[in-house]
């Protein structure tokens, strides 16, 4: 492990560098210590949750691996989640899905959950002193008839979730307000078909209808925000889904929802960056669920790739940090699961540093004045720059080990702690 000196000297340097770039490494890493990522907790057990074990999740969302040491009870997914959040540097929220409702042994459906099956949950969140996000469930249920939900063509179906939906939000509003600051509720619907529809007019307007049944009844907006997460395609429902990005995309704007960006659910050549700022001009706030597609499957592992950083630029260089809620979304079963969390959450930031490094007026000069040449070849060298000795020195200060020496706190907790579970 480095010493302490060695990351000041080598930090010191990098500040020199930076500063002669016009850029105030400290005021960044003041910058980035503001941020809160909400990290999804469905990372830790494979989207199982705890209504009933060992289930495929369904709803197109495929997790593979069976690395050993799975969180296998709302402890022991807490544990594993407070070992993440020590080697993350700053102070984060949790994710959590209505899955993972604790139940106290007696079957409570998706239609009957209410605050009572989340009181381990908030206790533990108010110890901690992290802030919760809330997320329907809408996958993972025998009632997911033919992959349908919201769009179903029974109303009994449709009512049931409509029911699970509205239910979501008030346990979303009973978190915002009992930890003191407001939850945003996500909700994202597997509803698809595999093969060309006959109709794809009726499905979309019977989900609008479905949507403004759960989103009817006004929640305070400090304990409760609602978000609706587009999707273009999934296994399953390769060929069409009524809940894609235009329909919601109108939906928001139309009824002051937000709108979750999933970096994952687009095109394979086709960021949510980009995206960003759009939105923003008709919204006033919006959830990135951070994730990282690859071929068919949308949910890697967060790397430090450049659509990772340009989804952090679009959000540092506008100034959008107050509009945009950034979460993960991902889930890998085939690496140590706290290492995954640990991995993804410190790329964010990673990128989200990268960003404020960047000297962000003088390239917006260079392109006014029409000098793409000099905007072009101060992006390259900013990519030579230095960086992880800024980083590591934030990791120094927030008192997370810097570099890897995180893994070495994950294998000892594997060996310890996951290696005692079967
Ligand atoms: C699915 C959506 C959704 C889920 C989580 C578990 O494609 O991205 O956000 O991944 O809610
Ligand atoms: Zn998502």
């Amino acid at each position: 492990m480095a010493h302490h000196t060695d990351t000041e000297a080598a930090y010191q340097l990098a500040r020199d560098r930076y500063a002669a770039l016009g850029v105030d490494t400290d005021a960044a890493l003041d910058r980035l210590a503001a941020f809160s990522i909400s990290i999804h907790c469905w990372q830790g057990d494979d989207v199982g949750g705890f209504e009933h074990a060992g289930e495929a999740p369904g709803g197109g969302l495929a997790v593979t691996g069976n690395y050993p040491g799975k969180a296998r009870t709302p402890a022991e997914l807490r544990a594993d989640f407070e070992q993440a959040l020590s080697l993350i540097p700053g102070r984060h929220r949790m994710s959590l899905h209505a899955s993972y409702a604790e139940t106290g042994g007696r079957p409570v459906d998706r239609d009957q959950i209410g605050v009572e099956q989340f009181r381990g949950w908030i206790a533990w969140a108010k110890q901690l002193g992290i802030g919760v996000d809330f997320n329907q469930t809408y996958f993972g249920h025998p009632r997911v008839e033919r992959g349908l939900t919201l769009t179903h063509p029974d109303e009994g179906i449709r009512r049931f979730w409509i029911e699970h939906g509205i239910r979501c939000r008030e346990i979303g509003a009973a978190f915002g307000e009992a930890l003191g600051t407001t939850c945003v509720t996500n909700l994202w619907i597997p509803d698809g078909m595999k093969d060309t529809p006959a109709d794809r007019r009726a499905p979309r307007e019977r989900l609008i209808e479905s949507l403004d049944a759960v989103f009817a009844k006004p929640v305070d907006p400090r304990h409760n925000l609602d978000s609706v997460e587009p999707k273009l395609f999934g296994i399953g429902a390769e060929s069409y889904t009524p809940g894609s990005h235009e329909f919601y995309l109108g939906y928001a704007v139309s009824r002051g929802t937000l709108l979750t960006l999933d970096a994952g659910h687009y095109h394979p050549t086709e960021g949510i960056a980009d995206k960003i700022s759009s939105a923003l001009c008709f919204l006033p706030e919006i959830v990135l669920h951070v994730s990282r597609g690859v071929r068919w499957d949308s949910d890697h592992v967060v790397t430090l790739t450049d659509d990772l950083q340009a989804i952090a630029q679009e959000v540092v260089w506008n100034g959008y940090g107050d509009r945009v809620h950034i979460g993960l979304d991902y889930f890998d079963a085939s690496i140590n699961r706290v290492a995954a969390w640990v991995i993804g959450a410190r790329n964010m930031l990673e990128a989200l540093l990268l960003a404020l490094l960047a000297p962000v007026r003088a390239l917006r000069q260079a392109e006014l004045e029409g000098d793409y040449t000099t905007r072009l070849a101060l992006m390259e060298d900013l990519k030579v720059m230095p960086f992880g000795a800024v980083w590591d020195e934030h990791c120094r200060r927030a008192n997370v080990p810097g570099g890897r020496d995180w893994l070495r706190e994950v294998k000892r907790y594997e060996r310890d702690v996951l290696g005692a579970r079967s």
